[in-house]
């Protein structure tokens, strides 16, 4: 095997990761690590450009799940003010603007365990509108039945976000009201629909490095690799019960970025939540960690984001283009 053919050989798409080999990835020299996940990003992707999307969140808090980590959870009492389903004028014209701002993609997010079936009627229009204006779109709406999923797909629906959130040892710690394999079930669904999976959890939650490593593994070992895989930083919201968790080292962020990189090498791996607790450098690390998109806009679902400005003056600073939407 000549060198010029080691790149891509390290870029092999692999779907029988074993736990120590995740481990050892996460266990090596930080500058090591950051060159191999650096040599498979340079693969597979153009390794100065991002791709952005904008969240919104139409349909806002009162949910009757007890996700640990969540304000919209009706259980907890977190400040939160309860908004219904918004009409598809108004998500409109917030597409309309995040478009404006640069955004490719707009993702609509729904405090629902799972929305009824009236609900995705309007969902259909809000996708069928925001495609119009030549947007990729994405929903989050939780566990979705067979019919539904079908009528997101017939809608033109590109992407659906549905985080595993940590690994199945140390899910229970966190959530209690849906199983592992209920989310392990939608995500089948929504793979055999042929809608793109946009799949990835949350680090920071007191979680071990075991559970990091056996979240990936799980994510990498999937059938197919999420074409999007979210690594969100836990948003400590006062009120919930994850509020006042140990803070995670910056640096065991980066080193998770760069495992998800390395196992998934086509996928888009996104820095999301817990931005605006990251410093530029730290962004920066991220970014040649191989995190190649990011969610932009100055709100996340019910949480701040890095306003539009400080991110396209980051991008300035680091010689980072905004784009690039599709699947590599
Ligand atoms: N209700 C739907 C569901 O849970 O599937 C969709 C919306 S839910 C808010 C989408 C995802 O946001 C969650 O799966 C979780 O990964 C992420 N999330 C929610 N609150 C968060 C927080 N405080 N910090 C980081 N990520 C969070
Ligand atoms: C994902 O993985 N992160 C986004 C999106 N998918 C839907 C949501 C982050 C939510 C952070 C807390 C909030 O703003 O409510
Ligand atoms: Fe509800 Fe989703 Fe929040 Fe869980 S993460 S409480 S399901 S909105």
């Amino acid at each position: 095997m000549s060198a010029s053919q080691k790149p891509l050989e390290s870029a092999a798409l692999r779907h029988d990761w074993q736990l120590h080999e995740v481990e050892a990835l996460f266990g090596m020299p930080f500058n090591d690590l950051i060159f191999q996940a650096q040599t498979v990003h340079r693969t597979c992707f153009d390794p100065n450009e991002v791709q952005v999307s904008s969240l919104l969140s139409i349909k806002t808090g009162s949910c009757s799940e007890d996700c640990g980590y969540c304000p919209q959870s009706a259980r907890y009492d977190s400040d939160l003010a309860p908004e219904a389903l918004m009409p598809v004028d108004a998500v409109l014209q917030a597409a309309q603007r995040a478009k404006a701002e640069g955004a490719s993609r707009f993702c609509m997010g729904a405090a629902w365990r799972s929305p009824k079936d009236r609900d995705i009627e309007r969902v259909v229009e809000m996708v069928k509108g925001v495609k119009a204006l030549g947007m990729e779109t994405c929903v989050t709406l939780g566990m979705l039945t067979d019919k539904q999923t079908q009528a997101l797909k017939e809608g033109g629906l590109d992407y659906y976000n549905h985080n595993l959130d940590t690994s199945e040892d140390y899910y229970s710690e966190i959530i209690t009201t849906r199983t592992y394999q209920d989310r392990l079930d939608t995500l089948e669904r929504v793979r055999d629909a042929g809608i793109n999976v946009c799949c990835g959890g949350i680090v920071g939650m007191g979680e071990s490095e075991t559970d990091r490593a056996k979240l990936l593994l799980q994510l990498a070992n999937l059938p197919k690799h999420p074409e999007s895989v979210p690594i969100n930083m836990l948003v400590q919201v006062q009120g919930t019960p994850l509020h006042g968790t140990e803070t995670l080292d910056p640096i065991v962020f980066v080193r998770t970025v760069a495992v998800a990189r390395i196992m998934m090498p086509q996928s888009r791996v996104r820095l999301s939540a817990g931005r605006t607790q990251m410093s530029d450098e730290m962004q920066a690390l991220c970014f040649l960690a191989g995190a190649n998109s990011i969610f932009y806009g100055d709100k996340l679902l019910t949480t701040d984001n890095p306003m539009t400005n400080q991110d396209k003056q980051l991008f300035a600073r680091l010689g980072v283009r905004m784009g690039g939407s599709s699947y590599a």
